[in-house]
């Protein structure tokens, strides 16, 4: 089976160490969130982290994310001392025996949504990402100099009529979704810091971005591979350029691409099916079986979207993702890497995000990092894998 995993934010985490065992996952996705982006991770403060996962009768499977600081994505002055920095966070997990790491290469914002409470139909709720209300926001409210110009006039005048709409707190909480951090993107902004961080890009195309990841990734992959530690970039959410800038991790091609730059096995890639499924044209299960050889970690959910660029993100097994065949790729792919004898079979997976449901709906939850809709989504991903494997291997 694929290692089933968990993601975890530490001891503030509403959702347990032992609430993640009953739920039946072995490994734990975790990183080291009190520790300012940018500055390096000590052997003590990952040993301490490892051991109270392990005193839980658990395994810290993955480090998501060892964030990589701004000054590296716009390779500002001084930038390669976050480079070092970098390079030591991996030399200090390595010693640890930590061996997979999670990052990403999106500029200023990690993953983006623009409602964390919608409705479904179920009575659960959703995350969601409308094309229109983040318009208004940055048309409107961000103010950004130039938005209008990633907009048609249609477009600016939908998202002028849904802002006119909103009252002062809904516009209020519309800024807070999108800019003061979802959890796990470490950084989170007022309006004017946002701005001014958004101006560092406006000479950077996304060749630029591109040269910079790579470059990045040249520095650090000596260390990686010293430190046997395999790292995997985690792809755009949305996997399309927001707010004027460059995005470089979106299709099967950026992958590809990435790939050729950095020929190492320790170069691989976090298969978000959530982030890569918003586009219509990525086609997840040929997308697996092209780009498996370096799949070092699996985030598993599904998006529904519609005609205008909204998406929310539906059931685990529902959506747009055709996870039947996802599943089976990977399955595929985990017996090709035993046959061969590839030590790296572990091949773990978590259920990425899961609605909020029965009691979560009056608890305080992580958006999107329920314990309810996981467990859901875990059990029926688990469901689905032994389903597919009986029916395939025997
Ligand atoms: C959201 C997550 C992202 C992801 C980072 C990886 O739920 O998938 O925050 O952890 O982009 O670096």
């Amino acid at each position: 089976m694929l290692e089933q995993t968990w993601r975890w934010y530490g001891t503030e985490d509403p959702v347990s160490l032992s609430d993640i065992k009953q739920a039946g996952a072995t490994g734990v996705v975790s990183a080291l969130h009190h520790i300012p982006n940018g500055e390096i991770w000590p052997i003590s403060e990952i040993q301490k982290r490892k051991d109270c996962i392990e005193e839980a009768g658990l395994t810290w499977s993955v480090v998501e994310s060892v964030p990589i600081h701004e000054s590296i994505k716009t390779q500002a002055d001084g930038y390669m001392h976050y480079v070092e920095n970098y390079k030591q966070t991996l030399a200090n997990l390595g010693s640890c025996n930590i061996d997979i790491v999670c990052y990403n290469f999106m500029p200023v914002l990690d993953w983006t949504r623009t409602d964390l409470e919608y409705q479904m139909e179920d009575g659960s709720t959703a995350l969601r990402f409308e094309a229109k209300a983040f318009a208004a926001f940055e048309l409107f409210l961000l103010k950004r100099p130039n938005a209008e110009k990633s907009y048609t006039e249609e477009e600016i005048s939908s998202a002028k009529t849904y802002f006119d709409s909103l009252t002062k707190s809904e516009k209020e909480k519309l800024t807070r979704n999108i800019i003061a951090g979802l959890p796990g993107a470490e950084e989170g902004y007022t309006l004017a810091e946002f701005n001014s961080i958004l101006a560092n890009y406006k000479d950077i195309t996304p060749l630029d971005l591109k040269k910079h990841l790579y470059d990045f990734l040249g520095h650090i992959m000596p260390t990686a591979e010293k430190a046997k530690i395999l790292m995997c970039i985690h792809p755009d959410d949305p996997p399309y350029p927001i707010l004027g800038l460059p995005r470089v991790v979106s299709t099967q091609q950026d992958i590809l691409e990435l790939y050729r730059a950095i020929d190492s096995p320790n170069c691989g890639l976090t298969f978000c099916t959530g982030s890569f499924g918003v586009l219509e044209n990525n086609d997840l299960p040929e997308m697996v079986r092209r780009l498996a050889d370096r799949i070092h970690f699996i985030h598993l959910r599904s998006t529904k979207r519609d005609s205008n660029g909204n998406f929310h993100e539906a059931n685990h097994l529902e959506g747009d993702v055709d996870m039947y065949a996802v599943m089976k790729a990977l399955i595929i792919e985990q017996e090709k890497r035993k046959k061969v004898g590839r030590k790296d079979i572990r091949m773990p997976m978590r259920p990425d995000h899961g609605h909020k449901m029965l009691d979560d709906l009056t608890k305080k939850t992580n958006p999107g990092y329920s314990g309810i809709g996981r467990l859901r989504g875990l059990a029926e991903l688990r469901g689905l894998e032994l389903g597919i494997r009986k029916s395939i291997l025997n």
